[in-house]
């Protein structure tokens, strides 16, 4: 019997409701029935756990109100508060448990949830934002009415919601973007969030990298660990197609790889959101189903061999 750190948790989110197009709730579902992941789970150290979400249709009333701006961009805000609540608590339980949460969505409203989730356990992680997105638009800066476009905005209390807000705007760094809404900038200059655009993004920068992260969080040396919320639309459109909202350009995957390896062992637990092979056809979705495959076994392996550079809870 081999004894792991730390075993992965892969919760499955199948949640679409904070975006307009079908198919990310697909995602965990493919997921969950692929033979590579079942042998995975047979040598041990890998389990999965599917969250019940509410997928039903926003209704008119919702979005007319939207449109005619009295509540707009919380389009469908009653299921994504209801499906990330159970994700909250699933985190922070599947934290609680010593696993390495991989929360596999789903769109990237599901980070409202993973983050109060995680944060509930780990209130001084820092979060490494892997994105094209900045996604801390609030209810009044939204074009879309998207609410995957606002988790941050959400966990870092821009939008009020009920829920105190637990992510300091210190403790976030992006990596990626290059959509944004002009205020998402704005708040970006304002609170001098760091952010590395995608040609910053290559493997031979990354230990460069690694420092200035440090640097910027960690001014007196205690470290402390990190939360990766990690939307594949920040990879290079080129090299990963499936997605909803593709941008031009982006990270290349051989630093996705690197950056894993690099920060996997500082980690308690990522998000990995945006998967939609609906949304691409014939031998693009094949090459893509191999890369999450890939990501999945390349997070694994980093998982079960290195030692977290931290104390379980
Ligand atoms: C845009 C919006 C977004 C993710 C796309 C796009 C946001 N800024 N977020 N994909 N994960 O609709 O707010
Ligand atoms: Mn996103
Ligand atoms: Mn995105
Ligand atoms: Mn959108």
């Amino acid at each position: 019997i081999r004894a792991f750190h730390r075993p992965v948790h892969i919760i499955g989110f199948p949640f679409a409701g904070g975006q307009q197009r079908p198919g990310p709730e697909e995602a965990p579902k493919w997921l969950f029935e692929q033979e590579w992941l079942h042998q995975m789970e047979k040598k041990g150290g890998v389990s999965k756990e599917m969250i019940q979400v509410t997928n039903q249709k926003c209704n008119q009333a919702q979005d007319k109100d939207i449109l005619e701006g009295h509540r707009k961009g919380e389009r469908n805000w009653n299921n994504v508060y209801e499906s990330c609540d159970r994700l909250e608590k699933a985190t922070a339980k599947s934290l609680l448990a010593k696993q390495y949460p991989v929360v596999f969505g789903g769109d990237h409203s599901q980070g409202i949830g993973s983050i109060m989730g995680m944060k509930q356990v780990w209130p001084q992680t820092r979060i490494l934002w892997v994105d094209a997105h900045i996604d801390a638009n609030t209810p009044q800066s939204t074009l879309t009415g998207d609410l995957h476009g606002g988790p941050v905005a959400y966990v870092a209390g821009l939008t009020q919601w009920g829920k105190k807000p637990v992510l300091s705007l210190k403790h976030l760094i992006y990596f990626g973007i290059r959509q944004w809404e002009p205020e998402e900038m704005v708040l970006i200059e304002q609170e001098k969030i760091p952010w590395y655009e995608s040609k910053l993004c290559t493997v031979e920068r990354l230990p460069q990298i690694k420092a200035e992260v440090e640097k910027y969080f960690y001014p007196d040396g205690k470290k402390q660990p990190y939360w990766i919320s990690f939307d594949i639309d920040g990879v290079d459109y080129q090299q990963f197609a499936s997605t909803g909202t593709p941008e031009n350009q982006g990270i290349p995957l051989d630093f996705m790889l690197a950056f894993f390896d690099t920060f996997i062992p500082e980690s308690v637990g990522m998000d990995l959101t945006e998967v939609n092979f609906l949304l691409s056809s014939g031998e693009t979705t094949e090459r893509d189903k191999r890369i999450v495959r890939q990501l999945i076994e390349k997070i694994t392996d980093v998982v079960h061999r290195e030692k977290p550079h931290y104390t379980l809870p």
